[in-house]
């Protein structure tokens, strides 16, 4: 059982929305970080950064991700592989993506000296992050305590050409060595979520020739899962021995070594589990015997990155920082968009850490979805397939509220159903308990998503989707807001009472969010077009959906009441949109005068008194804005952008509030021309793990952040917008870039971009 404290890392005290860490002091660390073009370079070892940076050096293949733990070991690591749909029960937070076995095990035992990181001495180190193969590599000159000094390199893929296949190196070579080199490979069937252990060992043994394998099963949810190894020797024979520790089968060899000499020790590994295939261990083990050897496997990962990257790289010149940090923060994406799976979706902390223990967000739709609709839009289908696949989840949380058709979760997992706690406790033992409100009052989240799926539908032309998933999201979520609004009488409008926006910063007496609002007014006019569409186009599927949701015409001209009246609170006298009803009423803030300072408003007024002030955690009006620019709906206009720019961004917590905000702004400071602020909010977007800039990138990567700065990139900077003929440029490069060169693809045809700077060169 999990400590009711741990909880406190996931939804911390008192800032209970916001991404992972109790108290955020902003530091960062001297990181020794090279940035190359496509290779992040470490060049010390930092203990006291030992869970960011294996967060940071995650790697994965769209099936799993592992984080950077070290093969041997390390005191307090925090190593994790972590598999799509793979959840399991845990108290208060419901259902958590369970750690699954630790495939990377490998000791060198040199004489008896167990080689590890905290004893002996570092004599070189390196750690290497290659973006175009997904390759991670480790290069370590080590002294043992008795003085024997050997090379070490370590590489590890997840293939991207084949989902279920694992490949590990350890090459050893000798300076001074001269003895007996042992190597212990092992698969460990005790992985642990922070202290829990979601595993039962159901068999393990021998596979023929010579491996291993492990067949385990969650406690509950009774997912099984198969794991299989070999381990292969280059530059000596020896025997391999199985010894079968329950639940720890591991692979052994022993050599002679001397001076000079270099061995090379191949550990292959195949996963499966019962969501795939019926019988996991077996497959796993049939796997395992038809793996090419290491190398063409690593040829076939290679040649699937470069596929990958043909289309969704991004070239910056001029900036090196820059350029890693888009590729990287791609890269991370991209290994955690399941590929042959649409029923699962991207985390909030993707499958790099054990933050919101694997639960999705509208973090996917809105922030992430973009990068995939114009780059991978195979992927982005597999992301909305997900949200279909939910809507019985969706319709039991409604039915649950007192309301009908679709309300989605806001932190959903496998079925849909809120995953969201009720409560976070208190790290002091005598504290109360605290009510989590996301769950019931964010509602915007049923809106989002059919944002999503509309934006999806109008890039691709992928009628036969609309048809037969996206419609369904659209119409049942429209369904709900039928039975969610409020008719005010006295007012004669519709209003939304009692929700939380975008900005968390404020969860009470919240009652017509601009942001909720406009979202559900613009989600009931695409219902409409939704609804006449399939009439017309697929009479026959609509009257199978019309029975199914039991939608008639009269609720058709309801949503077109509500779109006529539901209520903004725009002023056209001042060009201001309040953010929700008394908003300007509240007690206003100048940030400046709390500067300098390392922590969030929320932290340093308490939860009470920030929602007392006009001081936001993430963008809500601008956030609104931005989501309008793109097809250029009201209230979006450059006039009305400015107006609330000056307003809103002066008291948005922009560095210490959520990790989603900065990349927005980027975006809408580059629409006003402000092109350094956009540059500093994209950088700290860009650099939010790598430079682990919000202190809580230990419990995964922040992959909202990761989309946002996509849409930074191509929205902002490149200042692309939609036109009825496809999308079109109008770059506004920071001064030090000299090209920034992407693709989008927009209804089937490939657009290219090679954008430069004026009088640097053609923009096109
Ligand atoms: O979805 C976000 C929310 O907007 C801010 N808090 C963190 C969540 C997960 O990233």
């Amino acid at each position: 059982m999990p400590k009711a404290q741990d909880l406190s890392e996931f939804y911390p005290t008192p800032n209970l929305c916001q991404s992972g860490a109790v108290q955020m002091t902003v530091t960062v660390p001297a990181c020794a970080f090279i940035y190359t073009d496509w290779a992040l370079i470490e060049t010390q070892f930092d203990p006291d950064q030992l869970h960011h940076k294996e967060t940071v050096f995650t790697i994965g293949n769209g099936y799993l991700g592992t984080r950077g733990s070290f093969e041997e070991g390390y005191p307090r690591a925090l190593p994790a592989t972590l598999i799509h749909g793979v959840f399991d029960d845990v108290p208060v937070v419901y259902t958590e993506l369970a750690n699954c076995p630790d495939w990377l095990l490998l000791s060198v035992i040199l004489n008896g000296e167990r080689f590890r990181l905290d004893q002996g001495e570092i004599l070189a180190y390196e750690r290497r992050l290659d973006l175009r193969s997904g390759l991670l590599s480790r290069s370590v000159r080590w002294r043992s305590p008795s003085g024997s000094t050997v090379d070490l390199n370590f590489e590890r893929f997840a293939s991207l050409a084949d989902e279920h296949a694992l490949g590990l190196r350890c090459q050893i070579s000798s300076l001074n060595f001269e003895g007996l080199i042992e190597v212990q490979a092992s698969l460990n069937g005790y992985p642990e979520n922070q202290g829990f252990n979601h595993w039962e060992q159901v068999g393990q043994g021998k596979t023929d020739p010579g491996g291993i394998w492990l067949q385990v099963r969650t406690r509950n949810s009774r997912i099984e899962l198969g794991m299989a190894a070999r381990l292969t020797l280059l530059g000596t024979e020896s025997a391999i021995e199985v010894t079968n520790v329950p639940g720890y089968p591991t692979l052994t060899t022993a050599f002679q070594m001397a001076p000079g000499q270099t061995i090379t020790v191949d550990k292959a590994v195949t996963v499966f589990t019962s969501r795939q295939v019926e019988a996991p261990a077996q497959t796993a083990q049939a796997k395992l015997a038809e793996l090419p050897a290491y190398t063409d496997l690593f040829k076939a990962n290679e040649h699937a990155w470069d596929t990958v990257w043909r289309q969704s790289d991004v070239v910056i010149e001029g900036d090196i920082s820059a350029q890693l940090a888009i590729r990287y923060n791609l890269f991370q994406l991209m290994i955690c968009a399941p590929r042959h799976d649409d029923k699962v979706s991207i985390a909030a902390k993707t499958l790099s850490g054990f933050g919101y223990r694997g639960h999705v967000f509208w973090d996917t739709e809105i922030f992430i979805l973009p990068f995939f609709i114009y780059s991978q839009p195979a992927l982005a289908r597999n992301l909305l397939t997900y949200r279909y696949y939910m809507l019985d989840g969706a319709r039991r949380k409604a039915k649950d509220s007192g309301y009908k058709g679709a309300m989605f979760a806001w932190e959903s997992a496998n079925t849909g159903d809120e995953v969201t706690p009720r409560w976070a406790l208190p790290t002091d033992p005598y504290g109360a308990d605290i009510r989590i409100w996301c769950r019931d009052r964010e509602i915007h989240i049923s809106a989002d998503i059919p944002y999503a799926v509309w934006r999806y539908w109008q890039m691709t032309g992928d009628d036969a989707w609309m048809r037969d998933y996206g419609a369904e999201i659209i119409l049942d979520t429209a369904v709900f807001w039928i039975s969610r609004v409020e008719l005010n009488t006295k007012d004669e409008r519709y209003e939304i009472r009692e929700v939380i926006g975008a900005d968390e910063y404020h969860e009470h007496d919240v009652s017509n969010n601009a942001f909720t609002n406009r979202m559900v007014q613009w989600h009931l006019e695409k219902a409409i077009l939704v609804y006449d569409w399939l009439h017309s186009q697929f009479p026959q599927n609509a009257a199978q959906l019309q029975e199914k949701l039991q939608l008639t015409s009269k609720q058709r001209s309801r949503w077109q009441d509500i779109v006529n009246n539901l209520w903004i609170p725009y002023d056209p006298s001042t060009g201001l949109i309040e953010q929700y009803e008394g908003f300007f009423d509240l007690e206003d803030i100048n940030l400046a005068d709390y500067e300098p300072r390392s922590q969030s408003m929320q932290d340093i007024l308490g939860m009470e008194g920030a929602s007392q002030r006009q001081v936001l955690k993430q963008p809500d009006v601008l956030m609104l804005l931005y989501l309008m620019r793109e097809s250029q709906d009201f209230p979006y206009s450059l006039d009305i952008l400015e107006k609330n720019w000056n307003y809103y961004a002066p008291r948005t917590d922009i560095t210490y509030g959520s990790s989603l905000g900065p990349a927005m702004h980027a975006i809408l400071a580059s629409d006003l021309g402000q092109s350094e602020e956009a540059y500093e909010r994209f950088m700290q977007a860009a650099m939010v793990d790598l430079e682990n800039v919000r202190g809580n990138a230990g419990s995964g990567i922040h992959a909202a952040s990761c989309g946002g700065l996509w849409q930074a990139l191509v929205f902002g900077f490149g200042g692309v917008q939609l036109t009825p003929n496809g999308p079109v440029a109008t770059p506004h490069l920071p001064p030090s870039w000299n090209r920034l060169k992407f693709k989008l693809h927009w209804r089937g045809y490939w657009h290219e971009f090679d954008l430069r700077p004026e009088g640097k060169g053609d923009s096109h």
